[in-house]
């Protein structure tokens, strides 16, 4: 395909996925409104329709608690081909739910300030952008100060994870140990995602049967704020903490951009780039996440270690260490860029979900933060590469590193929205 083709094909996917104000990440598999996927959504929309763009984002406050959390999922009450459906959450009972719509009781990454910015910088003075996003504003606020509130019991300046589903790299390796440790008894459920993508490709039923028991603990718990002693799984991500530190940056120049007050974004981003800094590891040269309940650190390597770079605070004597790793073929320099974990790993999967396969969000957010490290030649070059695997095997959820072959679900909209950003730069 080439690259008009390829424009043209994104924006009618992306409207082919528009449900009433929300784009569905891929209608087959997942039919409600995911968090971070609207987010990179709206970054496509800003370049057909602003104000489309701006609607998708607000269409996410929909669903915030009162606590200020923004859930991961928002359920479409018509849909019904996807578990958990809103049942499983039990969260009927929960403080501070929202009363108009269900949702899932756990996060996603915040990509929400960020996206908002970016799509003012893109509406030319829209006055019904503008307006849409002023409502933003304070409801991001209130979603990142909930992170550094309820989510950082050592008060360290970094956002833990209840459940793998809130880290969005679901099955990430680096989870395993965190999961093992688990042990779920007899958990009964449904899955139906099986039946939509091969299940070599998806994750397992160890993941599975945990990813159901941390559900039901939520709800056991009363939806209370975690510590390590009252949960079974409790994680500092640094590529939940590298987001949400550049969203704080993005929050600050949006509201500062329509003249509103958020008078902590920097405060915050500034204890959540001095918590990311203390997950680098010198010796091996990586970023690595922080195990609460086990007390330890996590030295799996995962793409997820390159995001400090999208939050601007990797040191410019670490950004050449880490661009090592990127760049070693052994590691994540295969083919077709950037695996999800690196090759040398040896609970590398290339076909599996987020255990190989290369993710066009991740490589999205790294190339955002190679142009500001300023090294433009990586940046670029992973950006072709980006668009020709997308132009070879279609707008796919997931692609195998080594062959480029597209897996998972089809018609994947954030692969289209981010396609069409790549698009615009290359
Ligand atoms: C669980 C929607 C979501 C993405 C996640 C991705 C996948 C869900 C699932 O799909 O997760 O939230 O059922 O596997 O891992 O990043 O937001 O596209």
């Amino acid at each position: 395909m080439d690259r008009l083709t390829l424009k043209h094909a994104a924006e009618a996917l992306l409207r082919a996925n528009d449900r009433n104000g929300c784009t569905v990440p891929a209608p087959a598999l997942y039919p409600h409104q995911w968090n971070w996927d609207s987010a990179f959504c709206a970054i496509g929309w800003a370049y057909l329709d602003p104000r489309r763009a701006a609607r998708e984002l607000e269409m996410l406050l929909r669903g915030q608690w009162e606590n200020g959390m923004i859930p991961h999922i928002l359920f479409n009450p018509e849909a019904t081909h996807y578990e958990p459906n809103p049942k499983v959450w039990q969260i009927d009972q929960a403080p501070g739910r929202p009363q108009a719509i269900a949702t899932s009781s756990i996060t996603q990454p915040p990509v929400l300030a960020t996206a908002a910015r970016f799509v003012l910088e893109r509406s030319g003075g829209d006055r019904t952008v503008e307006e849409i996003l002023r409502r933003v504003v304070p409801a991001a606020d209130a979603w990142h100060a909930w992170f550094l509130r309820e989510r950082d019991p050592l008060q360290q300046g970094l956002p833990a994870i209840v459940h793998p589903w809130e880290s969005g790299l679901d099955n990430a390796p680096r989870w395993d140990a965190a999961l093992k440790r688990i042990d779920p008894g007899e958990v009964t459920y449904k899955r139906k995602d099986n039946a939509v993508v091969s299940s070599e490709q998806r994750p397992t039923r160890f993941d599975y049967d945990r990813y159901f028991f941390l559900v039901a603990e939520r709800a056991k718990l009363s939806f209370a704020p975690p510590t390590p002693s009252s949960v079974s799984f409790l994680v500092q991500d640094v590529a939940m903490a590298s987001i949400l530190c550049r969203a704080e940056e993005d929050l600050h120049a949006l509201a500062r951009a329509l003249g509103i007050e958020v008078p902590h974004a920097l405060e915050r981003r500034a204890k959540l780039a001095a918590g990311i800094a203390s997950l680098y590891d010198a010796e091996r040269a990586y970023y690595h996440d922080y195990d609460l309940v086990g007390g330890a650190p996590i030295e799996v390597e995962h793409a997820s270690g390159f995001l400090p770079l999208f939050a601007g605070v990797v040191p410019l004597d670490v950004v050449p260490r880490l661009l090592a790793h990127l760049r070693d073929p052994n590691q994540f320099g295969t083919a077709w860029p950037v695996p999800s974990a690196p090759v040398d790993d040896p609970h590398f999967d290339p076909r599996r979900y987020w255990r190989g396969p290369s993710w066009v969000n991740v490589n999205w957010m790294i190339i955002e933060g190679l142009r500001r490290a300023s090294w433009r030649d990586d940046a670029a070059r992973l950006t072709d590469r980006t668009i020709e695997l997308v132009s070879r095997s279609g707008f796919r959820e997931y692609f195998e590193p080594n062959t480029g072959e597209g897996l998972g679900a089809e018609n994947f909209s954030w692969t289209a929205a981010l396609v069409l950003d790549l698009l615009a730069k290359s």
